[in-house]
């Protein structure tokens, strides 16, 4: 601690897990950003650490040059909770007077995959008031134990204090302090497709839908929050980039807020390439707002599209139908905004399903596609359903981050990547290209940008769907289950947390666009608990002989 009485305040974020293929860009850490910027009052220096772009060695270095008093970790799929922990526990050797404090989305969801013996801190739900709170509470020397919103380690228990409600409406947040995030990591920092740096700021957050497949939600307890315009605005005039991400789930949605925004964005004389989030029924609600953003710079949007039949549609609680998304796609190619249309690959798709999506998307040009294997995301309604309902196939929390398919399929899964595979190949090959360069969406950089990175991830990511595949056919739940993290094992309850209501609960919430406020429960106590990583459950010799197998299997099929 300084000698003011203030704190030294390190956030580390973490390495990607190694079965992520990373095709889309990296940014900034904006968890680190919002944690100094509301806690600021009582930190001495702040300094963050990026594990993607560093080592472990640096990491070690950093820690004994700069003496933290508290080291801040996010994780930001399921998969990086291995290396949050393993981390942690290098933190604990190195500089064991740290406190560890761990947020984001899994931690709010499953928090006890966190109580691991280094573990002191888990913040659940968002951030800015508990953490300011948590620093004002070290900073003083007093104890944990009236801050609502956290677990916090005691002794050899986990200690549940109270829950922090969220409010709907505006969040404030100072303004981020971008000089703590070292010089060396900024060149990092950009929209991959066109090579160009990106300021990665926030507008929104959480979204009043119930997608079934979608975690936010769940994790936001169905509000919908929206950050003031001018405190946005003041955000991107200050950062040289010519490129904005706004990283929210729903940006369009309430028509004043964007309106306002673009008001001020415009006063302000801001001109950047700014890509946001919309479903496709907003874009058809508010054309109009979408023309008004392209004269600050609005270039693309990440859309929702997720099926081509209404049926699918209606499976995944969409609320939208196909005349939508079509219309809405007709919209953006004749504003010529790009249309990062995200797509939902089911594990009942066979051939024919794979090609309904590329007729789609071959007769309305849509140039930018993604496509997403459904995923029940570690901790939703949707995750606990497929768990119960024996659909989950992969138990290796380092495939859920929509690249790998974690459910049965009906087909045998290699033939499900390989069709899904050809999928991307379709929309990546210069024919495509060359038929799609008469659009007016059509932008030559992030148009080729795309079907090189997407090409060479194709590629890439093969010897993991074949690990995948090895392990999904070696190892049996009923086998492994007391090794995995607590969440993904039979007797893990969620309604033991007041964040993660009772499953019939959460289902409930598909009907209803109602906020809902956590159980206040009592104050309780949970034992540490600790289990291996998934790679030390790995048998890995009979897992390379599996492997050797289904590669030659699939040397013949590709
Ligand atoms: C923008 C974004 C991206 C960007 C940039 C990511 C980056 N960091 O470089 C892009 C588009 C590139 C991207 C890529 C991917 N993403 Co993404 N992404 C998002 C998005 C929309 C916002 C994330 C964000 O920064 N939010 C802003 C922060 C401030 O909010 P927050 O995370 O909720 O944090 C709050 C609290 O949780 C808490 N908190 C969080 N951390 C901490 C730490 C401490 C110490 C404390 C006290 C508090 C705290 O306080 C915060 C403020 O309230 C989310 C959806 C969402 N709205 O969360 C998906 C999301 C996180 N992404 C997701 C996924 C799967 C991916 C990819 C794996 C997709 C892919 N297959 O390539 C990649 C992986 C990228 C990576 N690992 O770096 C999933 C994760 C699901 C899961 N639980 O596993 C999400 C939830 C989307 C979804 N519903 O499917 N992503
Ligand atoms: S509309 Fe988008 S952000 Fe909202 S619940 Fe559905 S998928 Fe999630």
């Amino acid at each position: 601690m300084g000698s003011n009485g203030k704190l030294k305040f390190l956030f580390v974020q973490p390495d990607l897990h190694r079965h992520y293929i990373p095709f889309l860009p990296k940014y900034e850490s904006l968890h680190a950003l919002i944690c100094e910027a509301v806690a600021r009052d009582f930190l001495e220096s702040s300094l963050v650490f990026d594990r993607r772009f560093d080592t472990d060695e640096n990491l070690i270095r950093v820690l004994k040059n700069f003496e933290p008093d508290i080291v801040g970790f996010t994780a930001h799929t399921a998969g990086e909770i291995f290396n949050v922990r393993r981390l942690i526990r290098l933190v604990k050797r190195t500089f064991p007077s740290a406190m560890t404090v761990v947020g984001g989305q899994h931690a709010t969801l499953l928090p006890e995959d966190y109580f691991d013996s280094g573990v002191d801190i888990i913040c659940v739900g968002p951030g800015e008031e508990t953490f300011r709170e948590v620093a004002e509470v070290l900073a003083n020397g007093k104890d944990l134990s009236g801050v609502k919103g956290i677990i916090w380690k005691d002794g050899n228990e986990y200690v549940i204090n109270p829950p922090r409600p969220i409010s709907t409406g505006f969040i404030h947040w100072p303004p981020f302090d971008r000089t703590i995030i070292p010089r060396k990591y900024r060149r990092h920092y950009m929209w991959v497709f066109e090579a160009k740096p990106n300021v990665y700021t926030i507008s929104t957050s959480g979204c009043p839908y119930r997608c079934k497949f979608c975690s936010l939600w769940v994790t936001q307890r169905g509000t919908y929050r929206r950050r003031k315009p001018a405190e946005i605005v003041e955000d991107i005039a200050a950062q040289p980039q010519p490129y904005v991400h706004l990283t929210d789930d729903n940006t369009f949605h309430n028509e004043d807020f964007a309106l306002e925004l673009y008001e001020l964005l415009k006063k302000r004389g801001i001109k950047k390439k700014i890509l946001a989030y919309a479903r496709t029924d907003t874009i058809i609600k508010r054309t109009y707002l979408l023309e008004k953003w392209r004269e600050v710079g609005l270039g693309g949007l990440v859309v929702g599209m997720e099926a081509v039949t209404d049926q699918n549609l209606d499976a995944i609680n969409k609320k939208t139908d196909v005349n939508t998304n079509i219309e809405a796609h007709r919209i953006l190619e004749e504003l010529g905004l790009e249309n990062w249309a995200h797509f939902i690959m089911m594990p009942e798709f066979k051939k024919e399903d794979f090609d309904l999506v590329w007729d789609f998307i071959d007769k309305n040009n849509v140039i930018y596609p993604i496509f997403v294997p459904l995923t029940p995301m570690p901790g939703t309604p949707f995750f606990f359903e497929a768990k119960e309902n024996d659909q989950l196939a992969v138990f290796d929390y380092g495939f859920y981050n929509l690249e790998y398919m974690v459910m049965k399929t009906v087909i045998p899964k290699i033939e499900w990547y390989r069709y899904l595979q050809e999928l991307y190949l379709k929309t990546c090959s210069f024919e495509t290209l060359l038929r799609r360069s008469k659009c007016k969406s059509f932008h030559v950089l992030p148009a080729v940008g795309r079907a090189l990175r997407f090409s060479w991830a194709v590629k890439r990511i093969w010897p993991h769907l074949l690990e995948q595949v090895a392990i999904e056919e070696k190892y049996r739940y009923e086998d492994i289950e007391h090794l995995l993290p607590p969440s993904l094992r039979r007797d893990y309850k969620p309604d033991k947390y007041y964040n993660a209501p009772r499953v019939s609960d959460m289902l409930e919430r598909y009907k209803s666009t109602d906020n809902w406020d956590p159980q206040l429960g009592d104050v309780r106590r949970l034992p540490v608990k600790t289990y291996p990583d998934f790679d030390e459950i790995v048998d890995k010799q009979s897992y390379s002989a599996c492997k050797i197998k289904e590669s030659s299997k699939m040397e013949k099929t590709i």
